[in-house]
């Protein structure tokens, strides 16, 4: 009997059909919770879960694989962003493929390098960003490492289709030192055919992005600069709104909406435009809701740019003096990571603005896993820049960062920040305590007028813990339940309470439970903090009660079990189980 396997990705809620199951080694793709029916045509069907990343059992590519160029393209496929589905007969090949790049390059290669998308903007966009006649021309500046050869040209095609030639002065290609053959010559040669003028940069051993997106930068001649990664696909309209921001205000730094390009089907999705980046205890970047005041204001113009606290790092214009006058990128850090949060510190804390356009769309394949190597060692590349990021900007909340990270911490004193420091003196920047109430209010650090350590009930003698599922934006969310105090310096049960009685955590998730102010008693969830009431507490020092504002119950341990059935709301008792003793921890 023939067999089909239908993978339903968990992540993506996409399915993917794919092959004949004594060909796929089930054993590596699927979880435990796995089906077998026959459909109607007496084919026998299994469902299970595709675990995108463990491919380590397929073979691995080979040499020959790395080097090859595979475009080989179908002029419908991927049209308007559609996504290409993997035949049977090349799911395999598609696996051993995608390794080398972390996406399924093969499906890249079927797409043609032009291929239509979906115009996502809303319509007041389209009217608002007609032509952009007074504004600045721009490089775009593309830097990139062994990337695969149709996703490099279909972001520089982009560009060209759907950017105002009045607009674009140049694009200038940064190859960090890839080995792969066809990023040479034939690169070369393809390049000079483009129609808009292309310069291609090499550097001659790998220096990483932040140093390579210096070197394009450097000869660039446009008034304005605009990063891309080496894997995007602009959408109609992307340039005239980031252009139209730093014509108004050289000062801003300006990123579009960044969607996203599926790695396994390479399909456009619209990303959530309600967001805006910041980071968290661990330094990673992240998406977060922003707060109640910010998210009105949004609603009422939604194509108004908005602040944000952080930039994802890859998509932003920036005018090309105000670059260099604000110090560009900080010369010390190499490979990858930590450059955007510089940037955004710096940018912000100096004077300037970090904002996103939300009128400009531009799709980025997000990877799950980092296609290269990181020469010397996450220590030396992405650690040691974080640390810099430390010690240069976050003033009292450098030994925070440091008490937290280990790995960053034991190489802090290898790190030479002088010219940093004395740049942050010249520009006269104001301190990181300005930069977190002023730019991102909402933030979860501690300060002065915070609380923050362990919350431990009085009788059972366990402290509040953050769960340990993810939610969709990668933040731990779930039922608020206790644990055994560790009382080490762990972040999972390190709490904030703010002045206005938000428990909050790392990750931005807060001690939230139902309003309503009668009924059965409620259950008490850790959730993503959103400014609400019913996220308020309050607490009292001497009764040592946690109380929910709105309905002034008592933050209780449920009577059947210490811990797993979690947390509840109910009416004030006095009993040791309402009891919480807040337990400071020294965090500078
Ligand atoms: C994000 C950013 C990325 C950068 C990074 C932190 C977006 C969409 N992407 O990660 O631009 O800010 O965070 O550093 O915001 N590259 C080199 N040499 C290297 C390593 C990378 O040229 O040694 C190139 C790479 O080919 C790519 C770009 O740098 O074009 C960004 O790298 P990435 O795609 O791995 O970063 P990403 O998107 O995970
Ligand atoms: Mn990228």
């Amino acid at each position: 009997m023939m067999t089909i396997v239908i993978i339903s990705s968990i992540r993506t809620k996409t399915k993917i059909l794919v092959k004949r199951m004594e060909e796929i080694h089930p054993k590596h793709i699927f979880r435990e919770n796995q089906e077998e029916y026959v459909d109607r045509h007496g084919i026998k069907v299994v469902v299970g879960h595709y675990v995108g990343n463990d491919l380590r059992k397929v073979p691995n590519a080979t040499y020959e694989m790395i080097n090859t160029n595979y475009f080989n393209p179908n002029p419908k496929a991927g049209k308007d962003g559609s996504p290409v589905i993997t035949l049977p007969k090349d799911m395999i090949r598609s696996q051993q493929l995608y390794n080398i790049n972390k996406f399924n390059v093969l499906v890249s290669d079927q797409i043609p390098l032009n291929r239509t998308l979906p115009d996502m903007r809303r319509k007041k966009c389209t009217h608002l960003f007609r032509e952009c006649k007074d504004c600045p021309k721009t490089s775009i500046i593309i830097v990139f490492h062994n990337e695969a050869w149709s996703t490099l040209l279909r972001t520089v095609w982009s560009v060209i289709n759907r950017s105002p030639m009045e607009n674009l002065e140049e694009i200038i290609l940064v190859d960090d030192a890839s080995q792969r053959e066809y990023l040479k010559k034939p690169l070369d040669d393809y390049v000079k055919t483009l129609p808009v003028s292309t310069k291609i940069l090499r550097t001659n051993k790998r220096v990483g992005l932040i140093q390579a997106r210096l070197r394009g930068a450097a000869i660039a001649t446009g008034e304005v600069l605009t990063f891309l990664d080496a894997h995007c696909e602009c959408t109609r309209g992307w340039l005239e709104p980031l252009l139209t921001v730093i014509r108004d205000d050289r000062t801003a730094v300006v990123c579009p909406i960044i969607d996203i390009i599926n790695d396994q089907t390479f399909a456009y999705i619209k990303s959530f435009e309600l967001h805006w980046g910041a980071f968290n205890w661990n330094l990673q970047f992240r998406w977060y809701t922003p707060g109640g005041s910010q998210l009105v204001k949004r609603q009422i113009d939604p194509t108004l740019p908005f602040n944000t606290p952080a930039m994802a790092g890859g998509l932003f214009s920036i005018d090309r003096k105000y670059f260099y006058e604000m110090g560009s990128y900080d010369e010390g850090m190499t490979i990858w990571g930590g450059e955007n949060l510089e940037m955004s510190f710096r940018i912000w804390m100096c004077g300037g603005k970090v904002q996103i356009a939300p009128c400009s769309r531009v799709g980025h394949i997000f990877r799950k896993a980092s296609p290269y190597t990181f020469p010397g060692g996450i220590k030396k590349t992405l650690y040691a820049n974080l640390a810099r990021v430390a010690l240069v900007w976050m003033d009292e909340w450098t030994d925070f960062y440091f008490r937290f990270n280990e790995a960053p911490n034991a190489i802090k004193h290898e790190q030479n920040i002088s010219s940093r420091l004395q740049l942050k003196k010249e520009l006269k920047c104001k301190s990181f305590e300005w930069y977190l109430e002023n730019v991102w209010p909402e933030h979860f650090f501690p300060t002065r007028n915070r609380f923050f350590g362990h919350i431990r009930n009085v009788a059972v003698d366990w402290c509040l813990v953050k769960p340990d599922t993810k939610g969709i934006s990668n933040q731990p969310v779930g039922l608020a339940t206790l644990e055994p105090c560790i009382k080490r310096n762990v972040t999972l049960e390190m709490f904030v309470m703010t002045k206005e009685g938000f428990v909050m955590t790392d990750d931005s998730i807060c001690l939230d439970a139902p309003e309503t102010k009668s009924g059965p008693v409620a259950k008490v969830r850790i959730m993503a903090c959103n400014g609400a009431e019913r996220q308020r507490w309050s607490y009292n020092n001497s009764t040592k009660e946690l109380r929910h504002v709105t309905n002034q119950k008592c933050l209780d341990v449920s009577d059947s079990s210490k811990s797993s059935e979690g947390l509840i709301i109910e009416d004030c008792n006095g009993e040791e189980s309402q009891k919480w003793i807040l337990e400071p921890v020294p965090w500078n």
